[in-house]
């Protein structure tokens, strides 16, 4: 058995003004990021999350193991006056909060995976429809193994500590810690928070194989921008790469 989250065990944590002081709490859904993109009625700020879900998605139609209990499945609704021109940086923007929030070692993977011990613990993925941003946060909390497919590349906070997490917790510590970021964000752009990204990046200086507009480029990374770009050498050329699927040497098997 697993401690089921409310709205009541979250907000005992949370600091937030705007952002989470609306809950949508579900045991189960199908994707927290669908709850948030199909309901209208949801308002500016809100959270949305449940114990498990049962079509949890990652990026370019993959999916988001959802064990039921064990994780944190979390949607963080945005309707910002006007839209920011680049919506991906706040993918950028969460991953560090995330970061924040679960300390230790945790560090990113550009742009969206957080990783402990060159495994997957988080990702992050942010849809846009209509006038929303959606902001969608898997962790990997309490899960003792992964099945087989995930096993060698995921982790989580149990299997790295050996001890239970209070998931409330650490949503209501990633939503106190995102709220004054955001805000931030809508004045300055991701210019503010470049520095921070960079300590926290894994892939810079190393090597990565980077599958960009269907081409697959082999190179160094030795950058993030201001803009949150990914800067990679290749050839003597250097490539920016603002979104896409990143393999980096020595992590998830990249050899
Ligand atoms: C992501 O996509 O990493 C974004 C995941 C976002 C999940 C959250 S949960 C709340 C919200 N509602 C949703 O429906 N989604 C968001 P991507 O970079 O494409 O990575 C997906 C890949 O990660 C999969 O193909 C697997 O290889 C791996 N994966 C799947 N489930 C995992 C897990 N629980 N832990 C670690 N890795 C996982």
């Amino acid at each position: 058995m697993f401690n089921k989250l409310s709205e009541k065990k979250i907000q005992r944590y949370l600091r937030t003004s705007v952002i989470g002081r609306n809950i949508v709490y579900m045991p189960v859904c199908n994707s927290t990021n669908n709850i948030a993109k199909s309901d209208n009625s949801i308002p500016h700020g809100a959270l949305i999350t449940a114990d498990t879900q049962t079509a949890g998605k990652g990026r370019l139609g993959r999916s988001w193991e959802s064990e039921k209990g064990d994780g944190i499945y979390m949607s963080i609704l945005l309707k910002p006056e006007n839209l920011p021109s680049d919506t991906a940086q706040i993918t950028l923007i969460a991953a560090i909060a995330v970061c924040r929030a679960l300390g230790g070692g945790a560090k990113i993977k550009w742009p969206n995976d957080i990783v402990i011990s060159a495994r997957k613990v988080c990702g992050i993925l942010t849809e846009l429809s209509t006038g929303k941003i959606i902001c969608g946060i898997g962790v990997n909390v309490n899960n003792k193994c992964f099945d087989s497919t995930l096993c060698d590349k995921a982790t989580s906070l149990f299997l790295e500590n050996g001890k239970k997490f209070r998931r409330e917790r650490i949503i209501a510590d990633i939503l106190n810690i995102f709220e004054p970021m955001y805000s931030e964000f809508l004045l300055h752009g991701f210019a503010p928070f470049a520095e921070e990204y960079r300590r926290l990046c894994i892939n810079i200086g190393k090597d990565a194989r980077v599958i960009y507009n269907n081409r697959e480029i082999i190179g160094k990374v030795c950058n993030i921008t201001d803009n949150g770009e990914l800067v990679l050498e290749s050839d003597a050329e250097k490539i920016l790469i603002d979104s896409g699927e990143v393999s980096v040497r020595g992590i998830y098997g990249y050899a």
